[in-house]
């Protein structure tokens, strides 16, 4: 089978991106490969950071590498935490103190001004070529209370009204459909299929 590298260090993620790329490729993450690098994500943009990510370590590699920069945009705090979602209140606070944290912050303010979304940026870096994105979304509201235990990060919070639900009360199956990550990733399970 095909290997593709995914430049993440996150579990939650590829726990997600092997069910939806494991029946066709085998993916290891940068952890599985021995390596042990930081990437500095000092881009201002999801697009620009994916890059960064899959295109530092096909260089390290020479190997097709894919990357996911992804984030929580919350519409009532101006986008925030955005780009900063992995450092937001430091990159080390327990998600259970960053997500009361939001709760907190949109105590009083009623559903219709609590509008968010998460947004995946997937990068395709293969030697010798230009690197190339896909990009997902979901939109939903940051609940009044965490709830669910599947997922990661700020799944507790983010409802999805139509489903009545929070991600993190989604399974693995059930998350991949409707989400940014799976939706970016089934564009470019697309790419792959022309490409590899
Ligand atoms: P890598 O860079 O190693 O992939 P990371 O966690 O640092 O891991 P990002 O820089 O892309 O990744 O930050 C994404 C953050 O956005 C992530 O840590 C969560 O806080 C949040 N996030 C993204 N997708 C999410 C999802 O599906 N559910 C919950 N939170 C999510």
């Amino acid at each position: 089978m095909k290997e593709i590298i995914f430049a993440t260090k996150n579990k939650g993620k590829i726990k997600e991106i092997q069910a939806i790329l494991g029946n066709d490729y085998t993916v290891k993450s940068i952890e599985e490969i021995g390596l042990n690098i930081d990437i500095l994500e000092d881009g201002k943009t999801f697009e620009e950071n994916a890059i960064k990510k899959a295109t530092e370590i096909m260089k390290i590699t020479n190997k097709t590498v894919l990357a996911d920069d992804s984030g929580l945009q919350i519409d009532y705090l101006n986008g925030e935490p955005g780009v900063y979602s992995a450092r937001y209140m430091g990159e080390d606070t327990p998600y259970e103190i960053k997500n009361a944290k939001i709760l907190e912050l949109l105590k009083d303010i009623e559903e219709e001004k609590r509008t968010a979304r998460f947004v995946s940026v997937i990068a395709l870096a293969i030697p010798n070529k230009e690197p190339i994105t896909t990009i997902g979304t979901i939109e939903g509201i940051i609940g009044y209370e965490m709830k669910g235990e599947n997922g990661f990060g700020y799944d507790p919070i983010f409802y999805i009204p139509y489903l009545e639900k929070t991600s993190a009360q989604l399974s693995l199956e059930e998350k991949n459909k409707i989400s940014h990550r799976g939706k970016a990733l089934e564009q470019m399970k697309k790419i792959l299929k022309e490409m590899m």
